[in-house]
């Protein structure tokens, strides 16, 4: 397989003031699935993961647990750590923004952006939501309980005046406006592409980029009163974490980005400010921000304030790794909001999982195991070649190409949806072959037809991988697949006439005693 095809992934980088959730989850979780899926393909895959533990947010929260804000950092970046454990992330880094390469690297931009004249010292007077780490313009707030001013995100703004150094932001709506226009795919979905064009036509300031009044950041090179924004110092951690400044090769390699996975909330951040910096430091933008939408926990907002926050482990422990990494990806349109509900989730485990993909992998490995001696069965295919779950392996033969198309664009519910279609048939066929009437009437064509289903078993579990690791895994043991036999290439498609390929299933092979890989959840095993 060729190893010269590289494939650059980064999830946003979370901030420690917080214990994980969901949203932090199932961001990451897209990449992972991601990276896995191109790894498989034959790419050289680099997927970055990682805290943000600077700014003001963060140094509030340590204050308010007592603790100096390194050490605050440190336990709570080791959550995320776990979370990233727990999830069966195959991240190739965790980046912590308290590392002294990021140090390096934030302050080496800022010097760059300097050099090329983009930053000036003046005074910052505003607002500013500590939540969001956002500054906002008087417009674009409104009025919440008490006379308090509100972010569009619902944070509290407070008035800042302090010195500060600004970045010429104004100076790039046009080179902007003009990025956008010739990569066409640069921000998707589409929706939300038009929604920062719109933005950047309506005019962009001039960006504060340091502050003076706390102290937990990054120094500004040459003015240690000042720390550096926290915005710049995060978004610059895609690039520290391949070798910036040193352009080294692994810069060469990975840089720039093939894909900043982000939530709606941070677009602006990766779509605007982020290309704008890149420009003015003289780096090449990243290829592609996609920008998903938000969860509510049965029809509500989450938020730590309603005390409705979904803690990643517990539904894990509740239903299962794989369960819940199904879950997430396939109960929601990529890109859209959705709800997390426990009722959607047991209906999606026993009906998708348990009825569709673990019927079928039971039915037809059990089979093989009470009539096939336990062995791969011996296909001749003598005489008949009409048989339903023939039209099933065709149809598993051209799945790759469209569960790709839809990798590609993020539309990993849609992958998921090819694939269960052909499963459903798959269950079909099965009925439709009637294997159980063939064991009396002409075993061969039992073995046909079984021989055949473990084909298209092998070529699920495979395609399935990213999504859900162990259980593949399992499945693939079941089928006696060899671990240097799992990636694309060996579900190539066989040239025609013939039905199975050089590396499917060999005959004769012994195979482990057939166990279930998806149990049925019942409703006393829910958690309330
Ligand atoms: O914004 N549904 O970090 P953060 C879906 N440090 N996704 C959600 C979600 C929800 N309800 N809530 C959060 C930051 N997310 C910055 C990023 S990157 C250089 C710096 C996800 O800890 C979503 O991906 O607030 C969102 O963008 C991210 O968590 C914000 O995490």
């Amino acid at each position: 397989m060729s190893g010269n095809k590289q494939y650059y992934i980064t999830s946003p980088i979370y901030y420690v003031n917080d214990v994980p959730h969901i949203g932090h989850a199932y961001t990451t979780l897209a990449c992972d699935v991601t990276a896995r899926f191109k790894r498989l393909e034959g790419y050289d895959v680099h997927f970055l993961t990682g805290t943000d533990e600077h700014g003001q947010k963060v140094e509030k929260s340590a204050a308010a647990a007592g603790m100096n804000p390194q050490e605050f950092t440190n336990q709570v970046s080791k959550n995320f750590r776990d979370l990233a454990e727990s999830m069966n992330y195959s991240h190739d880094d965790f980046i912590r923004t308290t590392e002294e390469r990021h140090i390096i690297a934030s302050q080496a931009i800022w010097r760059k952006l300097q050099e090329n004249g983009h930053i000036y010292l003046g005074t910052y007077a505003g607002w500013y939501a500590v939540r969001d780490e956002a500054f906002y313009d008087e417009s674009e707030l409104s009025d919440g309980e008490g006379g308090r001013k509100l972010a569009p995100s619902g944070a509290e703004v407070e008035w800042v005046e302090e010195p500060s150094y600004f970045f010429d932001l104004s100076q790039w709506q046009e080179p902007l406006l003009k990025f956008y226009e010739k990569n066409l795919d640069f921000i998707a979905p589409k929706s939300r592409r038009n929604e920062v064009i719109s933005f950047v036509k309506g005019g962009l300031r001039d960006l504060s980029i340091s502050r003076t009044s706390f102290k937990w950041g990054i120094p500004v090179p040459g003015d240690p009163d000042h720390i550096m924004y926290v915005w710049l110092d995060a978004l610059t951690n895609y690039i520290t974490a391949v070798g910036y400044p040193n352009k080294s090769d692994s810069f060469s390699k990975w840089w720039p980005a093939n894909l900043h996975m982000v939530g709606k909330d941070i677009l602006r951040f990766h779509a605007v400010y982020w290309p704008a910096f890149l420009m003015g430091a003289g780096i090449k933008v990243h290829q592609k921000v996609f920008a998903h939408g938000w969860w509510t926990n049965e029809g509500q907002k989450i938020s730590k304030s309603i005390g409705n926050i979904i803690d990643p482990n517990e539904i894990v422990n509740t239903y299962g790794l794989d369960q819940v990494r199904y879950f997430l990806l396939r109960e929601v349109p990529f890109g859209n909001d959705g709800d997390f509900s426990k009722k959607a989730m047991i209906s999606r485990i026993n009906s998708d999982l348990a009825n569709d993909l673990g019927n079928l992998c039971q039915r037809v490995l059990s089979m093989v195991n009470k009539n096939c001696n336990s062995k791969v069965p011996k296909y001749t295919l003598a005489g008949v070649t009409d048989y339903p779950v023939f039209r099933t392996l065709q149809e598993v033969h051209s799945l790759l190409p469209k569960v790709r198309e839809k990798i590609n664009q993020q539309a990993f519910h849609d992958a998921l949806e090819e694939i269960w279609r052909v499963i459903r048939n798959a269950n079909q066929a099965i009925d439709e072959s009637a294997p159980w009437t063939l064991r009396k009437t002409n075993p061969q064509g039992m073995a046909d037809v079984l021989y055949t289903l473990m084909e298209v078993i092998r070529f699920f579990a495979i395609i399935l991988q990213p999504f859900m690791p162990d259980s593949c895994s399992k499945i693939l043991e079941q089928l006696s697949v060899s671990e240097d036999e799992r990636d694309f290439s060996s579900i190539e498609i066989p040239s025609k006439p013939k039905l199975f390929g050089t590396s499917s299933l060999k005959p004769g092979t012994k195979l482990p005693k057939p166990n279930g890989v998806f149990p049925r959840f019942s409703d006393d095993q829910s958690a309330d």
